[in-house]
């Protein structure tokens, strides 16, 4: 375990080969409850992992997560690495999908970079649009100072929000059942399309709402990628 500070460079050294990205960090007060660190110590800072475009799909295919029948391989590959790198900087690897409760990644993820809300609910990065995600946030216990740059509310506020003046929201248009109202995101009108014929071309190639926004169109999703997601989804909301 090192003690000295853990750079921004560094983490991002030890992503790189993963296709994962440092999106920026933040640093957590009382009130965020971020749990103690190993040594009993609170977090200097939380650093946000996550996804642009499809950078990981060829490291998680070609991981054993990808093809061992298990449920929820990349839920699985991504603790793998989150614990693994904790594990080695004496911090604590948080995941997006433990819960409920789960914890509030799309406000975590607003404090470590300018982003804006959309009406499908996923936040708007500047040049991703709306193709990324996360995949865990690494609570580590030192901080180089110089590294962490959150956006200031002031930098949000200039960052313009291209939902705001989009025209049309296409959007908003694309999804053959509505299931996106602008205000909420019917789940079941979702899930009942996928499971019919008429649904194929969602779960081929990806939601055609998401695919409909012209923002970040250079990261789109790979089809097979894409089809990834919309199988976990589908997968998830199955009866049980
Ligand atoms: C539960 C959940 C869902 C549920 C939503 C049910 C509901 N109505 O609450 C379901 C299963 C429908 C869902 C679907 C998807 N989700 Co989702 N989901 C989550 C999860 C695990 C928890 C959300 C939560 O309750 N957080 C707790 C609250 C306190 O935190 P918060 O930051 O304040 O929460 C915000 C979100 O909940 C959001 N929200 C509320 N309802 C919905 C519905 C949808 C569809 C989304 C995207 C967000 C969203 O509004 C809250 C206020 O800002 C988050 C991960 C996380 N831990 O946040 C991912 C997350 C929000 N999902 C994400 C994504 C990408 C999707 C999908 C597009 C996945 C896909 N197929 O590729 C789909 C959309 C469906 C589709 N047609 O494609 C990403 C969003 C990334 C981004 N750019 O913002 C997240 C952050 C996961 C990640 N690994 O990055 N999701
Ligand atoms: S289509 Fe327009 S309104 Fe919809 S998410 Fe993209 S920029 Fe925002
Ligand atoms: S996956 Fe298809 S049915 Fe579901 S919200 Fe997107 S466009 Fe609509």
């Amino acid at each position: 375990m090192s003690a000295l500070p853990v750079s921004r460079s560094q983490l991002q050294e030890a992503l790189t080969d993963h296709g994962l990205q440092v999106r920026g960090g933040w640093r957590p007060e009382p009130g965020d409850a971020i749990a103690a660190l190993p040594d009993g110590q609170s977090a200097a800072v939380v650093w946000m992992v996550g996804a642009v475009g499809s950078a990981l799909w060829s490291a998680f295919r070609a991981s054993s997560f990808y093809a061992d029948g298990l449920p929820h391989p990349l839920d699985r590959w991504s603790r793998a690495i989150g614990q693994a790198l904790a594990q080695r900087w004496g911090g604590l690897a948080l995941f997006p999908f433990d819960g409920p409760p789960y914890h509030p990644f799309q406000q975590w993820a607003s404090r470590a970079e300018a982003l804006h809300s959309s009406p499908l609910m996923l936040r708007m990065h500047p040049d991703y649009g709306l193709w990324h995600a996360y995949r865990f946030a690494l609570a580590l216990p030192t901080l180089v100072a110089a590294d962490l740059q959150p956006p200031s509310s002031a930098q949000t506020a200039a960052s313009p929000d291209q939902c705001l003046r989009c025209e049309g929201q296409p959007c908003l248009q694309a999804c053959p059942v509505q299931a996106y109202t602008g205000t909420s995101f019917q789940v079941d009108a979702c899930s009942t399309h996928l499971h019919r014929v008429s649904g194929q071309a969602c779960m081929q190639s990806g939601c055609l709402a998401r695919q409909a926004c012209p923002q970040g169109q250079a990261y789109a999703y790979m089809p097979e990628h894409a089809a990834f997601h919309m199988q976990a989804f589908v997968g998830a909301r199955l009866p049980r």
